[in-house]
């Protein structure tokens, strides 16, 4: 038998790898969560994290499948639920970087009232968002960011104009906003550092084009349209924020980058007691028995 010590693996390659095979991914070929699944990966193995510090929580969607190919903890939510999720968790473990993957559908729809009181109470959740504009696992219908940058004179019940997720976060309290896009998964793993980094509410909206469905917002749309957070941009300041947000909205242009970061003004977070007194200190053998 051999003594020496089992070769640990590196970090670099945890993450790299699939959690399933290639061939057990069920994205259409092509999908942005692609690029997103790479850029999660990429951010993760710089952050040198270990599978069992980090708790990825994705809600149902197509993007919600992203956290069964990824090799760290996983919880499956409902759909519109993995906000919810993920403050328990880290009001529960907040030694745990909790990680929220979710659908635009999943989280400025069925989910918005969870995200506009994460970006008031400021969890220390990551929550990247795989914004395609509609809701691709049930083929197709317009989600809240559906019609972006279609010309809109009036509007029908079925099809209001396209909500605008950072000027909600911004308004609603949020300590960090961004945006990135699948069609550069290099920037968006340097946008999802700062996001896991950040202690607070960190939320990234990351333009994720959906090839089956949307045929509008297509990566070659995305590419005429997006341009990088100008350097000079202060990121400290509300207001510079809001006319970043004005600027870009004139110019028919959206902002990537980090939109706004500021410090939290929260108090450290405490453990909730889960229980009266301690496990540690329980005896559980009594209850055991009952089971052998
Ligand atoms: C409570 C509830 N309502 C509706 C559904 C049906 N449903 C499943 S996924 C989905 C929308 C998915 O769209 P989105 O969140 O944008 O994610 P995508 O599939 O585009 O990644 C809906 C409406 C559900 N599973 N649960
Ligand atoms: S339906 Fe759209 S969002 Fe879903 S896997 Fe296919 S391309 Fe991606």
């Amino acid at each position: 038998m051999s003594t020496k010590p089992a070769a640990r693996t590196p970090i670099s390659k945890v993450w790299e790898e699939n959690a399933v095979p290639r061939h057990r991914i069920q994205w259409c070929p092509g999908c942005g969560d692609y690029a997103v699944l790479n850029a999660v990966k990429m951010a993760l193995t710089r952050l040198e994290l270990m599978p069992h510090e980090v708790l990825l929580i994705g809600g149902i969607g197509c993007s919600g499948q992203i956290r069964n190919y990824l090799n760290g903890n996983a919880l499956h939510g409902t759909h519109g639920g993995p906000l919810a999720y993920a403050v328990g968790v880290t009001m529960a473990n907040p030694e745990l970087r909790v990680i929220a993957l979710a659908g635009d559908g999943d989280t400025f729809a069925i989910g918005v009232e969870n995200f506009v009181h994460a970006c008031r109470r400021d969890p220390n959740v990551a929550l990247i968002v795989m914004d395609n504009g509609v809701y691709g696992l049930t083929t197709g219908q317009r989600s809240p960011t559906g019609g972006l940058g279609q010309p809109q004179e009036e509007f029908s019940e079925e099809s209001p104009p396209a909500f605008n997720p950072l000027r909600l976060a911004l308004a609603a309290g949020a300590t960090f906003v961004a945006q990135s896009f699948s069609g550069d998964p290099r920037h968006s793993a340097d946008v999802y550092v700062e996001a896991i980094e950040h202690p607070g509410f960190a939320f990234v909206n990351d333009f994720s084009p959906c090839v089956t469905y949307n045929k509008f917002n297509t990566y070659d749309w995305f590419k005429q349209h997006v341009e990088l957070v100008p350097p000079d941009h202060d990121p400290a300041d509300l207001q510079a924020a809001f006319r970043l947000l004005d600027d870009f909205e004139a110019r028919g242009r959206l902002p990537l980058g980090v939109i706004y970061r500021r410090p939290r003004r929260k108090k450290p977070q405490q453990r909730l007691p889960m229980w009266d007194h301690e496990l540690a200190d329980v005896d559980l053998e009594p209850m055991l028995r009952t089971f052998r």
